[in-house]
């Protein structure tokens, strides 16, 4: 087995195991970005050769408010798989997760394949609906603490999303209100506006992004734009709410 690939068996079997492992860059400085990704496309092959099947692409660290709260100032793009899908007001099992938090969010549904450096209105020719989603994350790492490496390497710490209904593309998403509530007590308010000034800029740099992996954005992919507010942390019996203006609402319950 390879270097890379012996550590994004690491990662695969933290996440699998949900016991949290030591940061891969204490014990491997010099990591860089193109090793990251190779060790998270490495680990989500691992994945889908049990029989998940990829769904789309997640967005990470696309507003001020995510790259704050986890000290990481840089984008960085993860995959979906069909597993990591919450039915929209079902439920998260807690046990599943090491330290899951949640965090509004926007989807993209694909129409068109997407790829390479394209324009917003070349993005959104090709995008099918756009709905008020939530991103579960859990870093695999101890303490929720990582270097840009170890997130892209940790698949952007994403693991599960939820997605509520979908809407026409073709209206003005540039600045739309955003609550989270838990337990119907608003714990976070934020606008769409914060993931890069407008959703499809997020659009626009995971086609670049993914295609620099070798990658494209497929028709019928999901897109998760990025985490719109800091993200809580989640605790067993807690019913989640994210309220997108215009868009509508997307809730979960955690057992
Ligand atoms: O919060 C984190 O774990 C950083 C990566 C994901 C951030 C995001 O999806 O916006
Ligand atoms: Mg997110």
């Amino acid at each position: 087995m390879s270097d890379l690939a012996s550590l994004a068996e690491i990662l695969d079997r933290a996440a699998h195991e949900r016991v949290a492992t030591p940061q891969l860059t204490h014990a491997r400085p010099e990591l860089t970005v193109e090793d990251a990704y190779e060790i998270q496309r490495l680990s989500i092959d691992r994945r889908l050769q049990r029989g998940e099947r990829r769904v789309g692409v997640k967005m990470g660290l696309t507003s001020r408010a995510k790259m704050q709260q986890v000290g990481v100032d840089q984008m960085a793009w993860g995959r979906l798989t069909d597993k990591m899908l919450i039915e929209e007001g079902g439920s998260l099992a807690l046990a599943n997760f090491v330290h899951p938090r949640i965090e509004p969010e926007i989807a993209f549904l694909m129409s068109a394949p997407l790829a390479g450096r394209v324009t917003m209105a070349q993005a959104l020719a090709a995008v099918a609906a756009v709905a008020p989603a939530m991103e579960v994350i859990d870093s695999r790492y101890e303490n929720f603490k990582f270097a840009l490496a170890d997130v892209i390497a940790d698949n952007s710490s994403s693991s599960g999303f939820v997605v509520g209904s979908w809407n026409d593309p073709h209206q003005d998403i540039s600045n739309l209100g955003v609550i989270l509530e838990i337990d119907g007590e608003v714990v976070e308010v934020g606008s769409s506006a914060a993931i890069l000034g407008h959703p499809l800029r997020s659009l626009v740099a995971a086609a670049r992004m993914v295609s620099e992996g070798g990658e494209r954005i497929e028709a019928g992919d999901i897109v998760l734009a990025g985490g719109i507010t800091a993200a809580p942390t989640l605790a067993k019996g807690q019913s989640i709410r994210t309220t997108v203006q215009n868009l509508g609402s997307v809730s979960i319950r955690v057992d």
